[in-house]
């Protein structure tokens, strides 16, 4: 089953946020990562800018595994929760997990707010051009310029 999640960082060292969360998400499944995007932030306070990337699984995890790994990632670099869309060193949300819906207390799978932001949106496409229409990719808000990829902005 392929699963995608978002990883967002505009706190600190950007780059070492995003690539050390891989390994921990992935947790030795097979991933494929898109280029690694500069985004304007939406929503919440002013605040530097996004990189943002979507990495796909292969993975046998549940949402609520793969939610685990995302908050293990978060610790791992040093997220603390302040405010709400706030500035944080990675934010890791799961987007779609197969043909799974998940909606409790904890999680919402597919993410409710998936198709607002081109944040999202255009890494996500880059990987999965069927799961994303044209019309969606357009109605997407926010400025994303795509920088290049984890190698090779290192
Ligand atoms: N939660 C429910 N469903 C999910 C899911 N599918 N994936 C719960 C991850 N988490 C999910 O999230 C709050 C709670 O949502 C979690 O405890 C989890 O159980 P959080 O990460 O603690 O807080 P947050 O990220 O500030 O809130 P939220 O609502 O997740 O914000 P978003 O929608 O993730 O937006 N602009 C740019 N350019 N780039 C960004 O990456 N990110 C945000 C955060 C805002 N603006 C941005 C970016
Ligand atoms: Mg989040």
């Amino acid at each position: 089953m392929h699963a995608y999640l978002s990883l967002g960082s505009n706190v600190g060292d950007r780059h070492a946020h995003l690539s050390g969360a891989l390994a921990t998400l992935a947790a030795g499944e097979p991933r494929r990562v898109s280029s690694v995007y500069a985004t304007e932030p939406v929503g919440g306070v002013a605040q530097a800018d996004y990189w943002n990337l979507v990495v796909e699984l292969e993975t046998t995890a549940t949402p609520h595994e793969l939610l685990a790994r995302a908050r293990l990632a978060e610790a791992a670099a040093g997220r603390a929760r302040e405010i709400r869309w706030g500035p944080r060193t990675l934010d890791v949300d799961v987007l779609l997990v197969g043909e799974e819906a998940v909606d409790d207390e904890e999680l919402t799978v597919p993410h409710p707010r998936l198709y607002e932001r081109a944040f999202v949106l255009v890494p996500l496409a880059e990987l999965a051009p069927e799961l994303v229409t044209a019309d969606q990719l357009a109605a997407a808000v926010g400025r994303v310029e795509r920088l290049g990829t984890l190698e090779t902005l290192r």
